[in-house]
């Protein structure tokens, strides 16, 4: 780790990055709405490499539309410190979900340069494709086949709402790159971003050092019952499938609550069919997501989930199919790398504290092949997914003058 004191950032520049990034996909809220691989993600991905070859590096882009910016080091023939995040965001999502972590890697190439610091290891930015799993279900998929947690033909086959493949999708928007997915040497990883909760702000502590990240599963639950007419229908014939839905809101809610207080349990999506005012619903289609930090408890949800959807299904009469999607267990980060981010913080004098993540992150699957560690700062009021997500520029400088001391730390500086 360089002793100097004063290497950092450029914080006004990283502030002016991100809000020229969130004009793109803007929302009424102000916030952003870039949903993976529609043309607002392609004008992002465009920005951002015009950036990374403003600022001299070289771009290679995978089979998964991942795009690696990478500047040299003195010896490039050693596996490179990676550095970055996603820049699809949530429907109603905010300006620092993914895309901090974007631009702060730019940021660190950048302030390298203007330092004139030499690395002995190559440093890439990253940016990793269809982190949030909202358009293309589930979460950091492109990741995950860099990481070998899912092969290719199954990257590329995820499909949305109507039917188009993530393939299909990256053709399209031009970023099918040519480069194989993963299989290659990385020296280490980190991961800066917003907490997306509310500890950090509620303790006045400006820097997250991320020693884990709770496990999470995902379930797509389709229940069938019969349609019929509102009217002469009698209560007690009906198949009812939004019923069924409802108990299993309330279920998955209790599930959370059962497992308190550090569980999450939720249901995001409701899709009801056929949606008619007077026409009893035959069916629901569902999702499922809930979290928690230790894997056992999580396997003891996970059976009170599908005992709990099995009972409603049978006590209303309705079919179901319950489908696991996605899954992983909770990550314990690299210590080495912790410790490069502790001492980052510390030699920047920032206050610090260690946290778990409670949301998932790329870090998660990258740091089954690599060395791995995140660094979290706070955001206003806790809240993410939501346009109004927000965070104080200090702690969005701060947050990267560590990113900045944790890479040189892995990636060797060869200044004196
Ligand atoms: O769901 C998550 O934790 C992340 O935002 N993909
Ligand atoms: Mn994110
Ligand atoms: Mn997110």
């Amino acid at each position: 780790m360089p002793d100097n004191k004063n290497l950092r950032i450029d914080g006004q520049r990283l502030w002016n990055s991100l809000m020229e990034m969130a004009k793109i996909g803007a929302t009424d809220k102000g916030g952003c709405c870039r949903l993976a691989l529609t043309d607002l993600d392609r004008q992002s991905r465009d920005l951002f490499v015009k950036w990374c070859t403003q600022a001299g590096c070289t771009i290679r882009i995978d089979k998964m539309g991942n795009i690696f910016a990478r500047r040299p080091g003195r010896n490039n023939d050693l596996p490179p410190v990676m550095t970055g995040s996603h820049l699809d965001t949530q429907p109603t999502g905010g300006r620092f979900d993914g895309v901090y972590g974007v631009l702060s890697g730019l940021e660190v190439i950048r302030s390298l340069n203007d330092l004139g610091y030499e690395t002995e290891y190559p440093i890439e930015a990253v940016v990793w494709t269809n982190e949030e799993g909202s358009r293309f279900a589930p979460a950091m998929v492109a990741s995950g086949v860099f990481a070998g947690v899912y092969d290719l033909e199954y990257g590329l086959t995820r499909a949305d709402e109507d039917g188009k493949t993530m393939g299909e999708e990256l053709e399209r928007i031009g970023y099918a790159g040519e480069d194989e997915v993963g299989g290659r040497d990385v020296h280490a990883f980190f991961e800066v971003h917003i907490e997306q909760g509310p500890i950090l702000e509620d303790e006045d502590i400006t820097i997250g050092v991320v020693t884990d990240a709770q496990g999470q599963r995902w379930y797509e639950l389709t229940l069938t019952g019969v349609e019929s007419h509102a009217g002469p229908t009698p209560m007690p014939s009906r198949k009812d499938a939004l019923l069924g839905a409802a108990r299993v809101v309330e279920l998955v809610n209790k599930v959370g609550l059962d497992n308190a207080p550090v569980a999450c349990a939720t249901v995001g999506m409701l899709n009801v069919f056929p949606s008619s005012r007077n026409v009893i619903p035959g069916r629901t289609f569902v999702t499922i997501d809930i979290r928690h930090p230790d894997d056992d408890v999580l396997t003891v949800m996970d059976k009170a989930i599908r005992e709990g959807i099995a009972k409603i299904a049978e006590g209303i009469g309705l079919e179901y199919e319950l489908q696991q999607i996605f899954y992983f267990a909770p990550v314990a980060f690299d210590r080495t790398c912790v410790d490069s981010v502790r001492r980052g913080a510390m030699d920047c004098s920032y206050s610090m504290r260690e946290i778990v993540s409670g949301a998932g992150h790329d870090a998660c699957f990258i740091s089954q092949i690599t060395p791995t560690s995140m660094i979290f700062v706070p955001c206003i009021d806790g809240i993410s997914h939501n346009e109004v997500e927000d965070a104080r520029p200090e702690w969005i400088t701060a947050g990267c003058d560590v990113l900045l001391r944790a890479v040189l730390d892995k990636a060797g500086s060869v200044n004196p």
